[in-house]
């Protein structure tokens, strides 16, 4: 009797295959009766109300999502009315207002026509979440105004550090064929709130800026452009040597001011909505001012100059480690971009990682957030998991950047957040800018790992509002990509919201680092000791010894605390009141060190890897519990990937642990799994063919 109870309410749920195409857009039918009248009979008509007159190609967008949508969920076919009201100028930017009152029915009031858009995608969450429509009433409106995608890809479609197969960008039969997914990418992003895309690898190749690509480039800004999705590229500082036949690019050079101004005059022809370039300069091998003795800001306005008259933008990238400076790499961002503070272009946004070293799993807020006040700082979050296991493990990033936006510089003062300061708030700057470098490619799911969508998801809608809170946005995923079933949607939620700690726990936990084997950023490594670059080995980031563990970040050491504000000097300077998550990243702490668990840090090192082992255990079994709540497609994608990820936690563990113990000298405390294989088994493991990794 139970089994069969088991099998009707089953039978209730929605298990046919499903790819992951979708997204959060599946538009799945409504299944409680009385929510679908309810919904069918106070949604047969819906209420656009907007200045915007005269029908356009985002209304369109607007309208044919909505028809398409509401058919899909309620079976019904919408009827649009249309109102001109200028009072709607009052909301903000390209917001919108959302309301449902029993005479007119469900009203979407916007300035612009893209808020009608955005409206529209907001109306259709709401009925997807199974929401109430009785007391309807929001108005929501955009924290910072570009949201974009940061796409690392090159023209011959690899995608650095993308894990989810080939570029969506197919620049060899751009611009004749354009496949469907354009649309869907743009349809994706808007959904969420996102309005700009950086088509190219921030390491850039300087062809895309000629007249055929410049083509190519055009056809995917009109793919993308009903959608509110404007294209911006990378430029490449010695273009005008590479294309335009000129000795030097020296951005002082007049003939180097000219040729840029000219071809950016040939790319607003081509795209007159074009948002602007995105710039890595002097930064890995890139060129830059510096090749010409100038500097960031020297480089950053000359093209801020060329793209000033069609409201363009520059986004200057301050991730610079030098070849040449021995200092501490974490402070070198701050050292060469604080001096230069005030000194760049109105529209020149200074585009920062969210930490001071690279993407790590954890690190705090980079201190560049509180070193600039009077210059337009942009985040750079990234999207795709380089150091979180890729796409083969889970990592729900929104606690890593909520922990980032949340963070207080004290720049201005108490409350002078991550968030405010990139949002402009603080000192009424504009244009504010956030970047995330995307996860998505050619995979049939958009993302490789399926609940990897999360992340893209969960990106927009914090570009779009970083006041919500990552429990929030994972409940809405949750429930638009798994339907509403409350035991699976409480089980996914719970696993999303552990996996960063997870991740965190079996890699890098306590505040290391950049402890990856040579060649890629998968896999455990902390023994490389030799590579090109001093900062480009694990030894130099965990520097343990017979002593201990961990980078000495204080006076005593490299004095990199010192580029943060007192308060977080005092708190993170003293090894008793640093949080144990940072521990590392600031100190060399003694194997003997007791930690708030009572154990030493040696102890607690093991027990935090292990720890990370039997939550990708848990999470495993989590996941099988759902097997039938979910379709099997979806259900078998996931599980193979965790299987895979306990494979990966083991060999962290395993590898770490047995390469530490050599200098911490003591056994692995009991609790702690014995090691698979000897450590040099795990020294001669060499991943080859990685994704992402040329
Ligand atoms: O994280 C490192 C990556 C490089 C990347 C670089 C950057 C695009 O390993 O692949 O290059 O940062 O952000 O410029």
């Amino acid at each position: 009797m139970k089994k069969l109870l088991l099998l009707l309410t089953l039978g209730l749920l929605n298990l046919h295959a499903d790819d992951g195409y979708r997204l959060w857009l599946r538009y799945e039918p409504v299944t409680d009766s009385a929510l679908r009248d309810i919904y069918r009979a106070a949604l047969s008509t819906v209420h656009f109300q907007s200045p915007v007159a005269a029908v356009n190609p985002t209304i369109d967008a607007a309208t044919h999502e909505l028809l398409w949508g509401l058919r899909e969920l309620l079976g019904i076919d919408m009827q649009l009315q249309g109102t001109d009201n200028a009072a709607t100028a009052l909301i903000h930017a390209d917001g919108y207002r959302l309301r449902f009152d029993r005479e007119h029915g469900v009203t979407i009031s916007a300035s612009t026509d893209l808020g009608l858009l955005y409206g529209s995608f907001a109306l259709l969450r709401h009925v997807q979440l199974g929401l109430p429509l009785e007391g309807l009433d929001v108005v929501s409106a955009p924290k910072v105004e570009r949201r974009l995608l940061n796409h690392w890809d090159d023209l011959n479609r690899h995608v650095e550090r993308g894990y989810a197969g080939f570029s969506l960008w197919e620049w060899f039969y751009l611009p004749e064929i354009r496949t469907p997914r354009y649309r869907d990418y743009a349809r994706a992003c808007a959904s969420i709130g996102l309005n700009g895309t950086v088509l190219t690898n921030v390491n850039a190749d300087a062809q895309i800026l000629t007249p055929d690509y410049l083509t190519k480039v055009a056809a995917l800004a009109a793919e993308f452009r009903p959608y509110g999705v404007r294209v911006y590229l990378t430029a490449r500082f010695s273009a005008p040597i590479e294309i335009g036949g000129l000795k030097t690019a020296d951005p002082l050079d007049p003939a180097v001011a000219a040729w840029w101004q000219t071809k950016v005059a040939e790319i607003y022809r081509a795209i007159p909505d074009f948002g602007g370039f995105l710039v890595k300069a002097n930064s890995e091998g890139q060129p830059g001012p510096q090749d010409y003795k100038r500097t960031h800001a020297d480089g950053a306005n000359m093209l801020a100059d060329a793209v000033a008259q069609y409201n363009g933008i520059v986004m200057w990238r301050a991730f610079v480690y030098s070849p040449d400076n021995d200092d501490d790499r974490v402070k070198q961002a701050v050292s060469e971009f604080g001096p230069l503070d005030g000194k760049f272009r109105q529209n020149v946004i200074v585009q920062i990682k969210n930490g001071p070293l690279d993407f790590m799993p954890r690190e705090p807020f980079s201190p560049l957030f509180g070193a600039m006040p009077r210059t337009r700082l942009a985040a750079e979050l990234q999207i795709t998991q380089e150091y979180l296991g890729q796409s083969s493990q889970l990592a729900y990033l929104a606690p890593l950047w909520k922990e980032v936006l949340d963070a207080d510089t004290f720049a201005h003062g108490p409350g002078s957040t991550v968030a405010h300061v990139i949002d402009g708030t603080l000192r009424h700057q504009s244009p504010s800018v956030i970047a995330g470098v995307a996860n998505v490619g050619t995979d049939r799911n958009w993302t490789g790992h399926l609940l990897a969508q999360a992340n893209w998801y969960a990106f927009g809608r914090l570009a779009w509002d970083h006041t919500l809170t990552s429990e929030q946005i994972v409940d809405e995923w949750t429930h638009l990509t798994f339907g509403s079933d409350a035991t699976t949607v409480a089980t996914i939620n719970k696993l999303l919201l552990g996996s960063r700690e997870t991740v965190v726990n079996y890699s890098m936990p306590l505040g290391l680092t950049h402890i990856m084997a040579e060649g890629h950023h998968y896999g455990p490594g902390p023994w490389v000791d030799k590579l090109a670059r001093a900062d480009w080995t694990a030894v130099y980031y965990h520097k343990a010894d017979e002593s201990g563990i961990g980078f000495n970040r204080t006076a005593a050491g490299s004095n990199a605390l010192a580029q943060y504000a007192p308060e977080w000097q005092q708190l993170w300077g003293n090894p008793e009141t640093c949080p144990e998550n940072l521990l590392l990243w600031f100190h060399h702490v003694p194997w003997d060190h007791k930690m708030k668990s009572g154990r030493t840090l040696w102890d607690e090192l093991c027990h935090r890897y292990q720890q990370g082992v039997d939550e990708v255990r848990s999470m495993q079994r989590d996941w099988a519990s759902l097997q039938g709540r979910i379709d099997d497609e979806r259900f078998t994608a996931v599980a193979q990937r965790f299987a895979r990820q306990e494979l990966d936690a083991r060999d962290w563990r395993d590898a770490c642990l047995l390469y530490f113990a050599q200098f911490a000298k003591r056994p692995f405390p009991a609790g702690v799994e014995p090691a698979a294989h000897p450590l040099d088994t795990y020294q001669s493991i060499k991943l080859r063919n990685m994704p992402g990794h040329r």
